[in-house]
Order: structure tokens, then sequence, then C-alpha cells
């Protein structure tokens, strides 16, 4: 009983150390130029790395804390996209979405591209209360506009380039 017990702990033991160079390995493919990884946390979907940012932000925090990662505010581009996204922070985030230049005139952008998709929930936006400048996903996917001083969490979106958690 003894002897196998200590089988299987040796097995556990083998498998983290396992783990642990395959993570390093990927680190160093990621480093070296070969586009297929994303360095923990960040999850590839889609040829791209995104990463969950659960604190709580304004939008334009949100937006900054992305840049900070060398990344950009996520702005979903497809309902493939959105069904991967609030598995990753569910159930309100910010989007990459704002009528903050003109009112009514919502401008989503992906980095420096603007982007067409749209997924607005019935009734919205509805720029309540004439102050709803920032644009959200609520659970299910859909989007609304809220108050940009709000405070939720955000997905950023990043190349598969990334390494900034592979110093380790
Ligand atoms: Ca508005
Ligand atoms: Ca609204």
């Amino acid at each position: 009983m003894m002897v196998s017990k200590r089988f299987i702990f040796g097995l556990i033991i083998l498998h983290l150390m396992m783990g642990r160079t395959g993570g390093n390995e990927i680190c160093k493919a990621s480093g070296s130029g070969r586009r297929w990884a994303c360095p923990p946390p960040w999850i590839q979907w889609g040829g791209k790395c995104y990463r969950a940012v659960m604190e709580h932000l304004t939008w334009l925090q949100a937006k900054d804390e992305c840049i900070n990662f060398g990344s950009v505010l996520v702005v979903p581009q497809s309902q493939k996209e959105t069904d991967f996204l609030i598995r990753l922070v569910p159930p309100w985030f910010w989007i990459n979405c704002n009528d903050l230049e003109e009112e009514g005139t919502w401008k989503c952008w992906d980095g420096t591209d603007e982007v067409e998709f749209r997924n607005w929930a019935t009734g919205e936006p509805n720029d309540k209360r004439g102050t709803e400048d920032c644009a959200q996903v609520l659970s299910g996917g859909k989007w609304n506009d809220n108050l940009c001083d709000k405070q939720l969490p955000a997905i950023c979106k990043g190349e598969t380039s990334l390494r900034d958690s592979c110093a380790y």
C-alpha cells in the first residue's frame, strides 16, 4: 500500500515538473518569434491573446490598463468571439466603443481599426438621462451603453507575440 502511494506521488511530481517545463517552452517559443502561443495569464483564441481584468475600473481606466499590458481593450467582432469572451469575465465588462465625440454616433475600435459589428440589446443604446457614452457587454453577450465612470471588469486583447509574463 505504501509503495503504490509513493508511486502515485512520484507520478504527480513528475507530471507537475513536466507541466512546468512545458510552460517555459511556450514562453521561449513566443520569445523567439514563433507566433503560436499566449503566455499566461493570456488565453489564446482565434490567433489572438485575451486577458481578463477582474478589477472593477472605469471605462477609461480599463482602456489604459490594457495599453499598460501592451494590448487593447477588446471589442467583440462576431457572435463567436462574444461566446468566447463571456466565458472569460461573467457577467458584465467594458468594450472599446463610445459615443463621446458625437452623441449617438457610436465608434468601436480594435486598436486603431474601426469595427462595424454591433450587438446592442433591445432598446439600447438609450443614453439614459443623457449620460451614457461607453459600451459594455451584458450577461448573454448583448451590449448596453452605460456611464463611463461606472466600474466594471474588462478584457484586453493582444497579439500572440506578447511575452510580458515569461520573465520568471
Ligand atoms: Ca451617449
Ligand atoms: Ca443604456
